[in-house]
C-alpha cells in the first residue's frame, strides 16, 4: 500500500469511528418499559369475596358481607414485600366476580356494600398509601369479565368499565402498572373495546406498562407456572391478536417473536399457592424455596418479570407460612448473588467500538446495566473474557443486554479453561435485559462468553459471576395405587429421613434407603414428611410434606371398558399422574365409573389434570351404593381457571356412604378439543 492510501484509510477510519454512535435495531422499549424490566420482581395480591368462600372463580351472587377481613393491614403486606426484596404490589381491584375492592360509583357490589369496616373501607386507599410508605411501585389488575355487572354483555358495558377504570386510575397516585386479564369462563362473551381502555390508561397514567396477551406494555407469558422459554424474545408480532382467546400461540407468548413488531417483554404470573385466592386448604401447600428458585431462574432468568402472587389472608394479612417462604427465598437469592466474582476479573473483547466514549469494556464488570460495552456495527459475533490472576469457584453466570437499543443477541455460548484446554460448559440463545446461568461449580482462571449470532452488533451491559451456596434438592414423595410409598431424591447421595406422625424429619428419624428394603405401606392414607441430610446432618433440604388419603387398591373401573392398553380407564386410579387415561374423540359429555371395593365415607372429590389435551372444565360427581341408583350429583360445577392453572382441583361435599362414584366431564376447558382427560381421581375420606 502507498503511503497517501494507507493516509486515508486512517483517515477514513477515523471518521468512521466518530460516527459511530450506536444505532438502535428493532422495536424498542419506552423508557416506563426500561424500568419496568428493572423492577423485575414484585408482588400480585388476589383478595375478594373468593378469599372467604374458597373460590376461584366467584360467580358474582356471593352475599357481599362475606367479605369482612377484621384485621387487614395493607401495611404488613408492603412491609412483607419490601423485605422479600420485592419492588411493587398489583391488587386484583376487580376480579371476575365485579367485586370492587374500592366503594366505586359504578358498581353495588363492593366494600361498600361489605361487612368490613362497616362498609366505610377503601382497600385500595390503604394500599396504595402502604405501598408509597414502603417505597413499592403501586399496581392494579382489573378484569374486563364481569359476572356482577348487569351491563355485562350489553352494549353499554364497555363505557361502564371505563368509567370504572377512570375512577381507580385518577385516585390512588401513580399506577406502574395495569393488569387487563384475558379470562372469561362464563356464557356471555362481551365485545372489548380496547382502544377506548387503553386512552383512558394512558389519559391518566402515560407511564403505566399494560399488561394483556398482547401488551401493549407487557405480555402474558403463556402459563401461570411463572416460566418464560430459555429463548425468550421480548418483542412480538401483535397484528390480527387480542387479548384472551384470540391471543397469539401459546409458544409466541413464552418465547416472544424475533423480529416481533413491537416491543412487548414477558411477565411471568404465578402463585406462592395452588391457587390464586387464599384457602386455609392450601396453608400447607406454600410452594418450596426450591421450587420458587426454579420459577425465580425460570423468569427473572430468562428475561422475564416475575409477578408472584401472594393471597392474603381471611383476616386481611400475609399469612404466616407464605411470609416465612418469601423471606427464606430472600436469603437465598441474597446468599447467591452476594459476591459479583466478575468484578475481580480483567476482561477483555475481540472487538470493542472505538471512540464512542459511552462504550467501554470496563462497563461490563462494573456492577450497573446503565453503563454497556459494544462491537463494531459490521460485528454480530465476538469473544468476552474474564481472566483471574488467582482460579475462582463460580455457578452462576449473569449477562444483561442494553435494552434500551433493542434486543440482539440470538446465541452464544459459556467456556471455562480447564487443564489448558477450553471446555464448553453452556450454549444457549437469547440474552434481553437479564439472563442468568444456573451452572455446576466450576473452578478456572479464565471463562470466555462467545457470542455467535446476532441481530446487529451487540451491546451488553453486564457480565457477572456469582457462587450461590449448594441446595439439597427436595425429596419427592408419591404412592402406587395398592398403598405403598416411594421417596425419590435426585441430588448426590443425600441420607432420606422420615416421618410418619407430623413431626418434623431428623437424622434420628427412620431412614428411607429404597423401595425394596423400607416398606411403608399406606393403604388408608396418612401424612409422610421428608427430609434429606448430608455430612451426618450439618445440610439439610426443606422438609417435603405429603398428605395421602385412602389409596386405589381396591377399586375397579366399571365403565367405560378398557378401550386399548394404551387408553385403560383404570390409569385414572394407578396412583400416578403421569399415566392419563382419555376419553374418546366423540365429544362431551363422558364419564367414568368406579367401584370403590367397599362402602367409604364419602366428603369430596379429587380431579388432577392432565398435562396437555383433555383438560375437563364442567363436571358432575355421583354416588351409589349399588352401582345402579345413583339419583342426583352430590356435587357439580367448573373447574374455575383450570386451563391455564392445571393444578389438582378438589371439590367437597356433604358427607355419603357410597361404594360406587361416578365422575361426568360436561364441558371441556378448550372447546375445540373433544376428548376428556383424567390423569387420576381420588376421593376424599378425612
Ligand atoms: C387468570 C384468572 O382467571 C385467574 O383467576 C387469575 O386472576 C390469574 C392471574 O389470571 O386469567
Ligand atoms: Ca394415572
Amino acid at each position: 500500500m502507498k503511503k497517501n492510501t494507507l493516509l486515508l484509510a486512517g483517515l477514513l477510519g477515523f471518521n468512521m469511528a466518530m460516527a459511530q454512535e450506536i444505532k438502535p435495531y428493532g422495536a424498542l422499549p419506552s423508557k416506563a418499559q426500561v424500568s419496568w424490566n428493572d423492577m423485575e420482581y414484585y408482588m400480585f395480591i388476589h383478595f375478594g369475596p373468593n378469599t372467604f368462600t374458597n373460590k376461584e372463580w366467584g360467580h358474582g351472587d356471593e352475599d357481599p358481607k362475606v367479605f369482612n377481613p377484621t384485621h387487614l393491614d395493607a401495611r404488613q403486606w408492603a412491609r412483607t414485600a419490601k423485605a422479600a426484596g420485592m419492588k411493587g404490589i398489583v391488587i386484583t381491584a376487580k376480579h371476575h366476580d365485579g367485586f370492587c375492592l374500592w366503594p366505586s360509583k359504578y358498581s353495588t357490589h363492593t366494600v361498600r356494600e361489605s361487612a368490613w369496616k362497616d362498609g366505610k373501607g377503601d382497600v385500595l386507599a390503604e394500599l396504595s398509601a402502604a405501598c408509597k410508605e414502603y417505597g413499592l411501585k403501586f399496581g392494579v389488575y382489573l378484569s374486563p369479565w364481569d359476572r356482577n355487572h348487569p351491563e355485562y354483555g350489553k352494549p353499554g358495558y364497555n363505557r361502564v368499565f371505563a368509567n370504572t377504570l377512570n375512577e381507580v386510575l385518577s385516585s390512588y397516585g401513580p399506577v406502574f402498572e395495569q393488569w387487563f386479564d384475558g379470562a372469561n369462563g362464563g356464557n356471555i362473551k362481551q365485545p372489548y373495546d380496547w382502544n377506548l381502555f387503553h386512552s383512558v390508561v394512558y389519559k391518566n397514567q402515560p407511564n403505566a406498562v399494560i399488561f394483556s396477551d398482547v401488551g401493549p406494555g407487557c405480555r402474558w407469558v403463556g402459563n401461570e407456572n411463572g416460566i418464560a422459554g430459555t429463548t425468550n424474545w421480548s418483542t412480538l408480532n401483535v397484528k390480527g391478536f387480542a387479548p384472551g382467546a384470540n391471543g397469539p400461540a401459546t409458544k409466541s407468548l413464552n418465547e416472544g417473536n424475533e423480529d416481533g413488531e413491537q416491543w412487548i417483554p414477558a411477565e411471568c404470573d404465578v402463585s406462592i399457592r395452588p391457587g390464586w385466592f387464599y384457602s386455609p386448604e392450601t396453608n400447607d401447600k406454600v410452594k418450596s424455596v426450591s421450587s420458587l428458585l426454579d420459577i425465580y431462574y425460570g423468569s427473572v432468568g430468562r428475561n422475564g418479570n416475575l409477578i408472584l402472587n401472594v393471597p392474603v389472608d381471611r383476616d386481611g394479612l400475609i399469612h404466616p407460612n407464605d411470609s416465612t417462604r418469601l423471606m427464606e427465598l430472600r436469603r437465598v437469592l441474597d446468599a447467591s448473588f452476594k459476591n459479583n466474582l466478575a468484578k475481580r476479573a480483567v476482561v477483555t473483547a475481540t472487538n470493542t467500538r472505538s471512540n464512542n466514549k459511552a462504550v467501554k469494556v470496563s462497563n461490563l464488570n462494573d456492577g450497573t446495566n446503565t453503563t454497556y460495552w459494544a462491537t463494531t456495527d459490521d460485528a454480530t459475533t465476538t469473544t468476552i473474557t474474564l481472566t483471574y490472576k488467582q482460579p475462582v469457584t463460580f455457578n452462576r453466570l449473569v449477562l444483561q443486554e442494553y435494552i434500551a437499543l433493542g434486543q440482539r443477541v440470538k446465541a452464544f455460548n459459556v467456556e471455562v479453561l480447564e487443564q489448558g484446554a477450553w471446555k464448553q460448559i453452556a450454549s444457549e440463545t437469547t440474552i434481553g435485559h437479564k439472563r442468568i446461568l444456573r451452572l455446576k461449580d466450576y473452578t478456572t482462571t479464565q471463562v470466555r462468553i462467545n457470542i455467535l449470532d446476532a441481530k446487529a452488533a451487540p451491546v451488553i451491559s453486564e457480565v457477572q459471576l456469582y457462587k450461590a451456596p449448594g441446595l439439597l434438592t427436595l425429596p419427592q414423595i408419591g404412592r402406587t395405587a395398592d398403598g405403598k410409598v416411594w421417596i425419590h431424591s435426585e441430588s448426590g447421595d443425600p441420607d432420606i429421613h422420615y416421618t410418619l406422625d407430623g413431626s418434623e424429619p431428623t437424622v434420628k428419624s427412620p431412614k428411607y434407603i429404597s423401595a425394596e428394603t423400607t416398606v411403608i405401606n399406606l393403604p388408608r392414607g396418612g401424612v409422610v414428611r421428608a427430609k434429606a441430610f448430608l455430612d451426618n446432618g450439618k445440610t439439610a433440604s426443606e422438609t417435603v410434606t405429603t398428605t395421602f388419603d385412602i389409596a386405589a387398591a381396591k377399586w375397579k373401573v366399571i365403565s367405560p371398558e378398557a378401550a386399548a392398553k394404551d387408553n385403560d380407564p383404570a390409569k385414572a386410579i394407578d396412583g400416578s399422574n403421569t399415566t392419563v387415561y382419555v376419553a374418546g374423540n366423540k365429544g362431551y359429555p363422558h364419564e367414568l365409573q368406579v367401584d370403590l371395593g367397599e362402602t367409604l365415607s364419602l366428603k369430596g372429590f379429587t380431579y388432577t389434570p392432565p398435562v396437555g389435551e383433555g383438560i375437563i372444565y364442567g363436571y358432575e360427581f355421583y354416588t351409589s351404593t349399588d352401582g345402579k341408583n345413583w339419583g342426583s350429583p352430590v356435587a357439580s360445577g367448573q373447574f374455575a381457571n383450570i386451563k391455564n392453572n392445571p393444578v389438582q382441583q378438589t371439590v367437597a361435599f356433604k358427607k355419603t356412604s357410597a361404594r360406587y362414584i361416578r365422575f361426568v366431564a360436561t364441558s371441556p376447558a378448550d372447546e375445540k378439543q373433544p376428548q376428556a382427560a383424567i390423569a387420576e381421581l381420588g376421593v376424599i375420606t378425612r
